[in-house]
Parts: structure tokens; sequence; C-alpha cells
């Protein structure tokens, strides 16, 4: 045996001893029964034909079905589809399953002729074309996007039934290309520009006023999605990246940046993604995404075959930094323990908590709760009821529960 294997040997050995545990538990067969049963599955399974000829662009599995899921709607152009959130590992979205959200579909723009346009308040309007962008420094960072609209149906209670159509407007890229302060500087912002529009090429010209500081903080165009040129889907070949803030102001197919002295208040911050209050006053500019977890494992639409271990994992993010802390509680939020962080830990990303779980076959009630670095602690449904009411379906961070009921079927419920 080479010496590596070698080396993890003591590890090995204990998946194994897990292994044998559960099936023995499951099946109530013994040792050496699972033994025999081993062996004849290495021979059905050990291919002995010559496998396909190297591709040029790469196909999952066949027998991996993962998908987005996607709703109805009058307008289908209109329409958005979700992150299977359970069927992800670790904190990157695939590009292929990372959530959509089109106000008019999807443009089909070609690259060479596309264009961005950065004028108003500055000192030398320019038109950069995608190689130019591609030509000055650049960089890339993991961030998460988030529709603020996703898990908006706990509002009511009625959240979808696992958490991809729960949650599952949320996915998180390593996204590559030019900090927009870098393209300010090319212009030269004068200093009386203290906004900018961002503006889209398709068909609705999506639209949002972003302040000149976070312009100048973090703020990307980019290019680059996971290794590959951004998906049509995700704005190719230019989006507009703002870390931690809500979807909608991540202007995709971005092809004009208009800066001036005030705020453009487009339909896209007034009429929608504005959040109405109890009162009748509604909140404008609600930008940064509140720390959010969701347990992905055992989750709603699960059903677990049998008692004992399992891990219990789930993301956790924050519009605001790194998430510091998560706890779990498998008793309905009675007591609660810390979960292992996944490192790197990066900020305004997709976090992977995990923490073991044996479960003894009773009721369970599974719930998160995610703490970022500023000190926010993600509230109960109640608690943030309490201070948003229930006008808006905007901005719900609330604690996600799942049950699992003693015949291990799981469903979504209250917190
Ligand atoms: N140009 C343009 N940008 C857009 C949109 C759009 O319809 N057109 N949708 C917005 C909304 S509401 C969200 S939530 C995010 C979704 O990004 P994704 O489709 O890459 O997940 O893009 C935003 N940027
Ligand atoms: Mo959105």
């Amino acid at each position: 045996m080479p010496e590596d294997l070698l080396a993890h040997k003591p590890q090995r050995r204990r998946f194994l001893r897990i292994a044998t545990a559960m099936t023995g538990a499951l099946a109530g067969c013994s040792d050496s029964g699972a033994k025999k049963d081993a062996a004849a599955t290495m021979e059905e399974t050990e291919p002995s034909l010559l496998g396909k000829i190297a591709s040029p662009y790469g196909e999952r599995a066949k027998f991996e079905k993962a998908k987005r899921s996607t709703r109805e709607s009058k307008t289908p152009a209109a329409g958005s589809s979700g992150t299977p959130l359970q069927d992800t590992y670790g904190i990157i979205t695939p590009s292929s399953l990372h959530f959509e959200r089109h106000h008019s579909g999807v443009p089909e723009i070609d690259p060479a002729k596309h264009t961005l346009l950065i004028h108003g308040m500055v000192e030398r309007p320019l038109v950069l074309s995608v190689a130019d962008i591609k030509r000055m420094p650049s960089m890339s960072r993991i961030h998460f996007v988030e529709c603020s609209g996703n898990s908006g149906g706990e509002w009511s209670g009625k959240g979808g039934p696992d958490p991809q159509r729960s949650h599952g407007l949320a996915s998180c890229s390593e996204w590559t290309g030019v900090l927009l302060s870098t393209l300010l500087a090319e212009a030269g912002v004068k200093k009386e520009a203290k906004w900018l529009l961002a503006e889209g090429a398709d068909a609705c010209k999506m639209g949002r006023s972003v302040p000149i500081e976070k312009a100048m903080a973090d703020a990307m165009v980019v290019y680059g999605q996971n290794g590959e040129a951004i998906r049509p889907e995700q704005g190719y070949p230019l989006r507009l990246l703002l870390p931690g803030w809500e979807g909608n102001i991540n202007v995709k197919w971005l092809h004009r940046i208009h800066l001036a002295d005030q705020p453009f208040y487009t339909k896209d911050e007034t009429s929608k993604y504005t959040d109405l209050m109890a009162d009748g006053k509604a909140r404008i500019f609600t930008w940064e995404m509140d720390a959010k977890s969701v347990i992905t494992a055992p989750c709603g639409g699960q059903k677990l075959e049998g008692k004992g271990f399992r891990e219990i994992s789930g993301l956790a993010w924050s519009g605001r930094g790194r998430i510091e802390k998560v706890e779990v509680s498998t008793d309905g939020g009675k007591t609660w323990a810390a979960a292992q962080l996944q490192e790197p830990r990066y900020p305004k990303a997709f976090t992977r908590f995990r923490l073991p779980w044996t479960w003894d076959g009773s009721d369970a009630v599974l719930s998160s709760r995610a703490i970022d670095e500023t000190g926010y602690v993600q509230p109960s449904r109640q608690a943030l009821i309490d201070v948003r009411g229930t006008n808006s379906q905007y901005h719900c961070n609330s604690i996600k529960a799942w049950k699992v009921a003693a015949d291990g079927s799981v469903t979504n419920v209250e917190a």
C-alpha cells in the first residue's frame, strides 16, 4: 500500500466502523454479512469496458439529478429559479445551479459588441469594451448573491417545503472582474458626485442607484464566475457585484453607469424593493442582507431512514461581513450548541456549518441561528415581525425550523 494511504488509515477505519454499525442497525445484518455484500457489490460495479473518450466541455454524471426549481408565472420572462441548496456541497454553487431572477428574460449579448458607458459627473466620459475591462487589474472574490425576496414565504408561515423552495434564491460563487473604483478612477469622478445609476442592457433596463461609498468600497464589475465566463443568466458579459447587498441592485448585463449628486429613484427602488412597515411607512434603500442561515441536511422534503448518526449541515451568510458563529438546536430552540464552521470563512459569502447528531427516533425540531462578525444575531420569526410587521415580502431572515417526525419525514415548520 502506498505511504500516503497508510498515513490515512486510522481515519478510514473509523468511517468503515460507522458504516458497518449503521448497516447492522438498519438491516439487522451481522458484520460478516455486510462484508460479503460489499465484495459482491464490487464485482457488479467494477468497470470492465473502456470508458468514454476525453471531451471538450464536461458534463456531470448522468446519475446526478439536482436541478433548479422553476416557478409557474404568467409572464415567464419575469420569472425566477431556485438553487437546490440541499444538493450542493461546500460553499460554492455550481454556475449551472445558480439561482436566476430576470425581469425581462435573459438577453443574448455578443461580448464583442457590448460596451460599458461611464458618464455624468466625471472628468472623462468613457465607453469601455469588454476587452478594455479585461486588460485592467483583476481580482477574484467569493460572495453570495441573495434576492431580497428570498424566503419571503416565511413571513406568513407558508415557506417552501424544502431549502430550495424556501431559501433557494441565494447562491455563492467566486467572481472575477475589476474593482469598480478602478474604472471610476479611469473616468475621474467629480467631487459633487455622490451616487451612480447602474443600468442593465436587458429589455427592462434594470436600473438602481448606488451610493458612491459602496461603489468605492468593494463593488466589482465582473466577467468571471467559478473559473469561466459568467453565465448568460448571471449577466454575461458584465455584471455589477455589490457584495452583501440585495440581489436586485447587482445589475446584470451592465452597460451604463451615470454619476450624479443624488439618487435616481428608479421604479425598482420605489414601487418595488422597498419594505412597507406596519405603520404604512416604507423603508427605502435597505441594501444590506442581514445574517441568515438554513439547515440543508436533514431538511424538509427528506425522509430519514432509521435512527442513528447523522451530520446536521447547513449554510450561513451575512451581508455585513464574516459569519462568526452558528448555533444549532434539535429541540425547537430550547437549547443550542455551537456548530463547527468550515474554514476559510470569507466575508459576505456562504459559510458551511456542521454538527454531529444522533437521532433517537423521536420528534425533533432542527433550527440554526447565525451570528456575524458585527455581533448581529439572526432573529426568531416573531422578533422580526414585532419590528417589521408582515406587509413586506422582502428581507425575511428569521430562524428556519425543520420538523423530524417519528416516521422520519421532515417538514417545514415555523420556528
Ligand atoms: N439587468 C438586470 N439585472 C438584474 C435583474 C434583472 O432582471 N435585470 N434582476 C435582479 C434581481 S431581482 C436579482 S435577485 C438578481 C439575481 O441574480 P441572478 O439571476 O444572477 O441570481 O439580479 C438582479 N439584477
Ligand atoms: Mo431579486
